[in-house]
């Protein structure tokens, strides 16, 4: 078990990481990495069983993690390289002709900790649910979890997902969905309002919590144990999870415009002085 101050520790190098990724290549989505920082850090830092060293594509008794928004690669790829999944110096390929670390995810680079391909929004829980069914069959009683954005709820093939999983029963899962509110052009409600998200989820049939402080790894403990606690219980059970896109940057946050938009030398300078490093640069 982490401490707190380990687990901050570790998230404000992850947010380096991000920042340097992006910037190395003028490229990357640095906002919903910002964002989700902590929850990935907490997932595999604190709350999933895994096992970096002997990785394979099954996980067999082993917790799954998917990212279904594969944009946010960097902070997935910076969490499971510093959890031992491959060489933290291998951050230093992001997006490269032949990197293993492509913008967004892809498995035939045999990447350690990759188990889909995702960027292409809305796939994700399709899969997640696939391999926490197969868990069932095969008698593994670990769990699945996986991470969805908020735009990328209005892709439809989510919502066929979201009844399958209520109809199936599939309670060995746990989705959480990153709602900062904002995607590529603007704000969720100025592209397409979705109304309540909760309550959608609910009227489908899972269990829903909400993680108000979705950037404070306290409260993200405390609603990955309850989210836990509510497996086994005949629902898929999904976390809201409430998170601030650029967090820890100052000018990156209350705003949309470094969704998918790398910073300048200057603005690098700026964003890594207010992200001091902690566990070492790649
Ligand atoms: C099927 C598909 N359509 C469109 C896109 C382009 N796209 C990439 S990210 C994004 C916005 C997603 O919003 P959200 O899930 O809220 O992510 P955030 O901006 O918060 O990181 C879009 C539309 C895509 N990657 N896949
Ligand atoms: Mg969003």
């Amino acid at each position: 078990m982490a401490s707190i101050q380990e687990l901050k520790d570790f998230t404000q190098q992850v947010r380096r990481d991000i920042l340097r990724m992006v910037h190395a290549v003028n490229s990357g989505h640095p906002g919903g990495s910002l964002g989700c920082a902590e929850y990935i850090t907490v997932l595999y830092q604190e709350i999933m069983k895994h096992n970096a060293e002997k990785f394979d594509m099954d996980g067999k008794d082993q917790d799954l993690f998917f990212l279904s928004n594969g944009h946010i690669s960097p902070v997935f790829y910076s969490v499971l390289s510093r959890s031992g999944y491959f060489p933290v110096s291998e951050l230093s390929t992001f997006r490269l002709l032949n990197s293993r670390l492509q913008g967004h995810p892809t498995t035939h680079e045999g990447l350690e900790g990759i188990r889909i391909a995702s960027g292409s929004l809305g796939q994700g829980m399709s899969v997640a649910l696939g391999a926490a069914q197969a868990k069932k069959l095969n008698g593994d009683d670990r769990l699945v979890y996986s991470l969805h954005g908020d735009g990328e709820l209005q892709e439809g093939q989510n919502w066929e997902a979201i009844m399958y999983a209520a109809a199936k029963k599939v309670d060995n899962y746990i989705a959480a969905v990153d709602v900062n509110l904002k995607q590529i052009d603007g704000t969720t409600d100025q592209v397409l309002p979705m109304g309540s998200i909760k309550a959608k989820f609910e009227a489908f049939g899972w269990e829903v919590l909400e993680v108000k402080e979705g950037n404070d790894i306290e409260a993200i403990i405390a609603g990955l144990k309850k989210a836990q606690s509510l497996t086994g219980n005949g629902k898929p059970v999904c976390i809201l999870l409430y998170t601030e896109m650029g967090n820890g940057v100052d000018f990156m946050m209350h705003t949309h415009a470094w969704h998918g938009k790398a910073p300048n030398d200057e603005q690098l300078e700026n964003a890594l002085a207010q992200n001091p490093e902690t566990l070492g640069d790649y």
